[in-house]
């Protein structure tokens, strides 16, 4: 919609047009929220995966099995970490969470209900140490091999799900917000979280719907503004009809990610994933480490006007090169 406004300056008429939405000239090939095709008994129609989830014909890199990853949408790995590197980030989270200089910042997000804090994201450029882990070859070289191209860090962030008092994720894709929200085209991103602290079934294990990333699920609803001072708290726009969830979890189940300290969990942009909260005295903290493809980077988002913060979104593609 346009209208006729007289500025305030040169007193002439200039044309402003307030469409609620950004006018992207890419094409959308996963409409979602407000571009969400409903059917006709109300229920969004999910669109089917039109790209690889492995862009290469790898199938094996640094003890991950790139076959499992191509079937299920993620893949672990046992001991990523040896023993004193898992010392030496646990010591460095510890540092990142005494820092009172952090407390203000914008990156910091703590637990409505407590203070406690929830996750710092943009991790790799306040920590060093974080930042070499992502050009580790063990790290990149999955990364590269998986998105088949030169990768750039698109978010970074520590969950650290505090005992007795962490608050869980409600089921959601990644890509579902990089796309709405931060203008990702399409799912060529993944995820990478390393466990800190043992992450058992009861302390908060992140659950995956195995073979979801095969499936675009669009989600219902309009973005509010800022949405993200709120969603990375408790999401609430940007999550699935829970007939969408029981339908895929009827289809292939819900498997749960546990590991010990130092081991790891690589999942899709796309995957369906979640968490419950942490009632027990043991934190489930979690580094996490996303790459995208350089031949991916952001551009308009697709549901808002306004992009969302470089701290939760990198709009510089720069590649990452391997430390060797
Ligand atoms: O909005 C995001 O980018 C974040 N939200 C969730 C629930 N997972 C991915 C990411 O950290
Ligand atoms: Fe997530």
């Amino acid at each position: 919609m346009t209208r006729s406004v007289m500025t305030a300056s040169a007193g002439h008429q200039a044309t402003v047009t307030d469409s609620p939405r950004p006018v992207s000239i890419r094409p959308d090939h996963y409409p979602t929220r407000s571009s969400a095709a409903v059917d006709g008994n109300g229920r969004v129609r999910w669109v089917d995966r039109n790209q690889p989830t492995v862009w290469t014909d790898a199938v094996q890199m640094h003890d991950h099995d790139l076959e499992h990853y191509r079937r299920a949408g993620y893949v672990t790995n046992e001991a990523l970490l040896s023993g004193s590197e898992v010392e030496r980030y646990s010591t460095e989270l510890q540092k990142l969470i005494n820092d009172s200089g952090l407390r203000d910042d914008d990156r910091v997000i703590t637990e409505p209900d407590t203070g406690a804090i929830r996750s710092i994201f943009q991790v790799h450029e306040i920590s060093d140490m974080i930042a070499e882990l992502a050009t580790d070859p063990r790290v990149l070289d999955t990364a590269r091999a998986i998105l088949g191209s030169d990768v750039y860090i698109h978010q970074s962030r520590i969950n650290y799900m505090p005992g007795f008092v962490g608050n869980g994720f409600y089921w959601h894709s990644d890509f579902e917000t990089w796309h709405a929200e931060d203008g990702m085209a399409i799912p060529r991103a993944v995820s990478l979280s390393i466990p800190l602290t043992d992450n058992h079934p009861y302390n908060g294990g992140l659950m995956l719907i195995p073979g979801s990333h095969e499936h675009f699920v669009p989600c219902p609803g309009k973005t509010p503004e800022d949405n993200h001072r709120t969603s990375l708290i408790m999401q609430q726009v940007g999550v699935p009809s829970r007939a969408d969830v029981a339908d895929l979890a009827a289809l292939y189940g819900i498997e749960q990610f546990t590991g010990p300290a130092g081991s790891a969990l690589w999942f899709d942009a796309n995957i369906l994933h979640g968490s419950a909260n942490n009632i027990t005295p043991y934190p489930r903290s979690n580094i996490y480490l996303v790459f995208n493809s350089v031949d991916n980077v952001l551009g308009v988002p697709f549901d808002v006007a306004e992009a969302r913060p470089e701290y939760l979104a990198a709009r510089d593609g720069t590649p990452l090169v391997p430390a060797r």
